[in-house]
């Protein structure tokens, strides 16, 4: 790379780059790790669209007209802090820079949204990104068409790497930008042919110009460090109908001696070879030191969009009051008033005429009664829609010529579709669920993990719960999945036994803020067990008592989905032969752990003998069974510890001895008798 040549065509410009990459070799050598080379790469292109694309205003990185950027290849971390120093965000602060990856910095190792504002979304994971995108330009899409253009209008930008574009995730996400022609999306591949094992060619030999323009985008090639090749491309990418993907020839670790080498993927702390770039830079102030007028040029870009944003003020100050008041009330994921009524009335009704359900079923009823008063639902199904029942007769369809549908037909993409509902979420303004079978979570693990550390609340509509849903097999049973989603952190998994405990997790689904919820919800057909109307939501509080003991209470029942049916029969059994048995339901773990001691110890004394019946694995159980400190008391499961098996569910719930009978020989067994 001649890079004299380049700092001379274009010397404004160049001095603006040459600032991040200084910085990014300057914080990388301080913190000792990092990734240099992708910052150094890529710091032509996020130069040219920061300073002559990107609609932000540095002072309000939440404004809501804000174009989105997205950093998809997450390691290059200080690509994005560099930037945010540089246009004087509050935040990003030179002392930030200074602590790069250190303890209590917001410049963590990788870009995350729940530390930094203008970090829109957390990444890192490969692939998540880009994947993340399609749902931030739906979302642009959704509310454009239900506020109009003068309020909502703006352009989602990614850089992705080799990385994210080798991911399969990407092919999910390309896919569904191309049919829906989210032509506000604009991809900036970093095309180094560099990753950590060597070349790209080590392991890949995909035309990503042909595989693009194959699902239905604008695709361009330009050279990566040329700033009027970026400009062009940037602006024909806008006019562009299709989903943009400008194929950005770079150089990895430019100017640096591991430049187009994997060793420039890393971290290039060597202080010779550092000095050595920094003098082909023509860079010559010290660690940490941007001169004043590029810092000011820098800072003229981050406040180019203040009067933009002044003039969206006043437009916004021109819609309707109510049409504001419900623009910022979903910004604010504030459920609408009514609710909470409605919700009531639902279990009001459901309990008088206890109807014998799926649980899928009563999500479906639930859902008919929510999504007309909260428009902010979007919801979908990864190709299930009859089965998942996830599809109500108000949303319409989101597609080309119907922007302002609120259903979508996600294909068979779990991963996708559950990034993209994150993006969504992110994005702001709508509150999406979507629906896949329980076993498939672990096709949306990546993004059901994300959505909990990003504390976003993404509905996760999980049907086909157990082995209850028979003939399909093992292959289609979870059996671990209700403990894999119990043991990740932030996350709500919750498993209703009818269609009462469905409303009310429905409710704190759609009312929570930072947690996302998982439905694990039954195929079967489940009786109504809550009989007598509650106003109270039961379930907020994780377990309760459903039924209890008749005489000395002997025995606790836990309970969750399908299987409390069972603890019922089981107790009435019981209480047949004179043994007292409560039995409590537990639709949500987390939430009963939520609650304070006096409480759990109300619903769990200790000194009865337990049984937890639960079509899955014991694991996540013994805390509630053996007690808190894991040992006060008598317990067994009832449960799986094998994979399911072909057969209608009645015979597979007999064979695997998860019934009424199996659970009340365990307690005598327990009880000695
Ligand atoms: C899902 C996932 N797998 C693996 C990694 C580890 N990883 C981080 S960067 C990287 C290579 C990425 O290559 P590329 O996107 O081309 O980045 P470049 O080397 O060009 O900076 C890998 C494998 C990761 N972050 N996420
Ligand atoms: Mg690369």
């Amino acid at each position: 790379m001649d890079i004299a040549a380049l700092r001379s065509a274009n010397p404004e410009h160049w001095n603006k780059a040459a600032a991040i990459r200084a910085l990014t070799l300057d914080a990388i050598h301080a913190a000792n790790s990092g990734h240099s080379g992708m910052p150094m790469g890529m710091a032509d292109v996020a130069t040219v669209l920061f300073e002559k694309h990107l609609k932000f205003d540095a002072s309000a990185p939440l404004w809501h007209d804000r174009d989105r950027f997205i950093l998809s290849a997450g390691h290059g971390s200080m690509l994005i802090y560099s930037l945010l120093y540089l246009v004087g965000d509050k935040q990003v602060t030179l002392d930030q820079i200074k602590n790069f990856r250190q303890k209590g910095a917001l410049t963590a190792g990788h870009p995350e949204n729940f530390l930094i504002d203008a970090v829109e979304t957390t990444t890192g994971p490969l692939g998540q990104g880009i994947a993340n995108s399609v749902g931030f330009a739906m979302a642009e899409e959704i509310q454009r068409a239900r506020y109009g253009k003068k309020v909502v209008d703006h352009h989602t930008y990614v850089i992705a790497g080799d990385g994210c574009l080798m991911e399969g995730v990407s092919q999910e996400a390309i896919g569904l930008a191309g049919r829906h022609e989210l032509g506000k999306l604009i991809v900036l591949w970093d095309n180094n042919n560099i990753t950590i094992d060597g070349t790209v060619e080590l392991s890949d030999r995909t035309d990503q110009v042909m595989r693009f323009k194959a699902s239905g985008w604008h695709v361009q090639e330009i050279d990566g460090h040329n700033p009027v090749e970026i400009d062009e491309a940037i602006a024909a990418a806008k006019k562009s109908k299709k989903p943009s993907m400008i194929a950005c020839k770079t150089h990895i670790a430019l100017g640096h001696a591991a430049q187009d080498t994997s060793k420039g993927h890393g971290a290039l702390t060597n202080e010779e070879q550092m000095a050595e770039a920094k003098a082909l830079y023509g860079w010559t102030t010290g660690p940490f030191e941007v001169p004043a007028d590029i810092k000011a040029a820098w800072e003229a870009i981050g406040s180019r969009g203040a009067a933009e944003h002044a003039a969206w003020n006043e437009r916004f100050a021109t819609l309707p009051q109510n049409k504001q008041a419900e623009f910022t009330r979903a910004y604010d994921l504030d459920a609408p008033k009514k609710l909470a009524a409605t919700i009531k009335a639902f279990k009001k009704q459901i309990t008088e005429s206890a109807p014998k359900v799926a649980t899928r079923k009563s999500s479906e009823m639930t859902l008919e009664v929510v999504n007309p008063i909260m428009q902010e639902t979007v919801g979908g199904s990864a190709d299930l829609t009859g089965s998942n029942n996830t599809k109500t007769g108000d949303m319409g369809v989101f597609d080309i010529d119907n922007r302002a549908g609120r259903y979508i037909y996600w294909g068979i993409r779990e991963h996708g579709m559950s990034s993209a509902m994150n993006g969504m979420a992110l994005h702001g303004g709508i509150r999406p669920y979507g629906g896949t079978f329980m076993c498939f979570t672990d096709y949306a693990r990546p993004a059901m993990r994300l959505a909990a550390l990003m504390k976003v609340p993404t509905v996760f509509v999980m049907t086909h719960d157990s082995i209850g849903l028979g003939e399909d097999g093992p292959t289609h049973q979870p059996v671990e999945h209700l403990a894999i989603s119990r043991s990740t952190p932030n996350t709500y998994v919750f498993r209703p036994a009818d269609t009462v405990e469905t409303a009310e997790s429905w409710e704190v689904a759609l009312t929570s803020k930072t947690t996302p919820s998982v439905l694990a919800l039954s195929r079967q057909n489940l009786p109504t067990v809550r009989l007598e109307h509650k106003t109270k939501n039961l379930s907020a509080q994780g377990g309760y008592v459903l039924a209890d003991a008749d005489g000395k209470r002997q025995v606790i029942l836990m309970a969750t989905g399908s299987e409390v049916e069972i603890a019922l029969q089981a107790r009435e059994m019981l209480q047949s032969e004179g043994i007292g048995t409560r039995v409590v339901s537990m639709p949500c773990m987390e939430l009963f752990a939520e609650q304070d001691e006096s409480y759990r110890k109300r619903v769990l004394p200790g000194g009865p003998v337990r049984v937890a019946i639960e079509a899955g694995v014991r694991m996540g159980w013994d805390r509630w069974l053996l007690g808190e400190r894991g040992r006060e008391n008598k317990a067994d499961f009832v449960g799986m510890d094998s994979f399911g098996a072909s057969a209608p569910a009645e015979e597979l719930y007999a064979h695997f001895d998860i019934t009424a009978e199996a659970t009340v020989a365990k307690v005598k067994a327990l009880l000695g008798l």
